[in-house]
């Protein structure tokens, strides 16, 4: 009697922004979340460090998984659950959302069917079930089919694609509750100033001169000093616990961000931790966070920033590979200054499409008697 060795699962390998990943529709994997981990780890070939026996980039940026299905709340196209898988531990960390996956969304749930493409664009409406906010994706559809071909470059990313614009609402307290979780603009941390922050992505902001660095230094740099890398980590674990956020030693975040007075005509210049390597640009609702932080009046960008006036701002945050704007639309309240929307432009590409092979020992898959999508069935004994 035969048995497959290896579960074929459908799968879509996509970039999205600055990040690249398998792309899943939920039906396509295990319900149970153990087994699920599982099988998202065997398919990034984590844990090691090169992920040689899977598909992870050996990398954070592309050791990212998206998983999708159709949404059953009112006003929602799909739901969007991100995981990320850890390159080196058998780990998978739901707390945060990422950004720049959210970028692939709609094209995928376009071409997977779960949305009816419009000519020329199409909104698709996407609850992000890790933090619980919306995010709305406008993927370019002329002729009602998705396009990845454009005009638009986005700093770490080589060549130009289709523009996709992400509006988000309501992004403040994603993960902690509230924007400000500690109720300040400043904290201080052994003698050093920070802002905790959370407009989507919880965040500490510090000074990079308070760290003794220029805030210019190249992320390899950075990376190599184990000193800085230490004294954020030390940071980064109080800074978590009064963020609500609990014991942090195996979260993704916070996520750490030394600013800097700006040098090439942005607002602000940033090096930005994900929270263990610096990252070579930023993350995308890493940017809104900062963004968000810069704009306050008494955080830790006050006299660094250089924010722009008026009820929509355009803030330009400087990476080590250019700059991310992000538009930040704000009013100011009786509880102080509250975004209530930001947009901003990413690309996607849809790599490859075709099955993820995982061995039969981590699941023997199932078979999907009401889907339509092509399937392998495992043969059992
Ligand atoms: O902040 C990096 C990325 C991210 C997260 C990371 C992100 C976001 O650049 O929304 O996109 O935290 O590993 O993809």
């Amino acid at each position: 009697m035969s048995r497959a060795s290896q579960t074929a699962i459908p799968c879509t390998l996509m970039r999205g922004g600055t990040s690249k990943g398998p792309f899943f529709l939920a039906s396509d994997l295990p319900a149970d979340v153990q087994t699920r981990d599982r099988v998202l780890l065997a398919a990034m070939g984590s844990p090691d460090v090169r992920q040689i026996d899977g598909v992870g980039g050996a990398d954070p940026l592309t050791s990212k998984v998206a998983i999708i299905s159709r949404s059953s709340r009112a006003g929602i196209d799909v739901d969007y659950l991100f995981a990320q898988v850890s390159v080196d531990r058998p780990l998978v960390d739901l707390t945060p959302t990422c950004g720049n996956m959210l970028a692939g969304v709609g094209p995928f749930a376009i071409e997977r069917g779960l949305v009816a493409p419009r000519d020329p664009i199409t909104p698709v409406t996407i609850h992000m079930v890790n933090t619980g906010t919306v995010a709305v994706a406008h993927v370019p559809t002329p002729g009602h089919e998705v396009t990845y071909e454009g005009e638009t470059s986005i700093a770490g990313v080589p060549g130009a694609a289709a523009a996709i614009r992400i509006d988000f609402r309501d992004t403040a307290g994603s993960v902690c509750g509230a924007l400000l979780p500690t109720g300040n603009a400043l904290d201080h941390f052994d003698g050093i100033d920070a802002t905790l922050i959370d407009n989507g992505m919880p965040m500490v902001v510090l000074r990079a001169s308070d760290l003794g660095k220029s805030g210019h230094e190249a992320p390899a740099e950075l990376n190599s000093d184990e000193k800085l890398k230490a004294r954020l980590e030390a940071i980064r674990i109080v800074a978590g616990q009064r963020m609500g956020l609990g014991d942090v030693r195996l979260k993704v975040v916070p996520k750490m961000t030394l600013i800097a007075p700006p040098q090439a005509g942005g607002h602000i210049m940033t090096r930005t931790f994900t929270p263990h390597k610096c990252h070579a640009a930023i993350g995308v609702l890493m940017a809104v966070t900062v963004g968000t932080a810069c704009i306050l009046p008494w955080s830790v960008a006050h006299g660094i920033a250089r924010p722009p006036d008026g009820p929509v701002q355009r803030f330009s945050i400087e990476h080590p590979t250019g700059e991310f704007s992000v538009e930040l639309q704000v009013e100011h309240t009786n509880d102080g200054l509250k975004v209530i929307r930001s947009s901003l432009i990413r690309t996607a590409r849809a790599l490859f499409r075709g099955e993820l092979l995982v061995p039969a020992s981590v699941w023997i898959g199932k078979e999907r008697a009401t889907s339509t999508d092509a399937v392998q069935t495992v043969q059992h004994g």
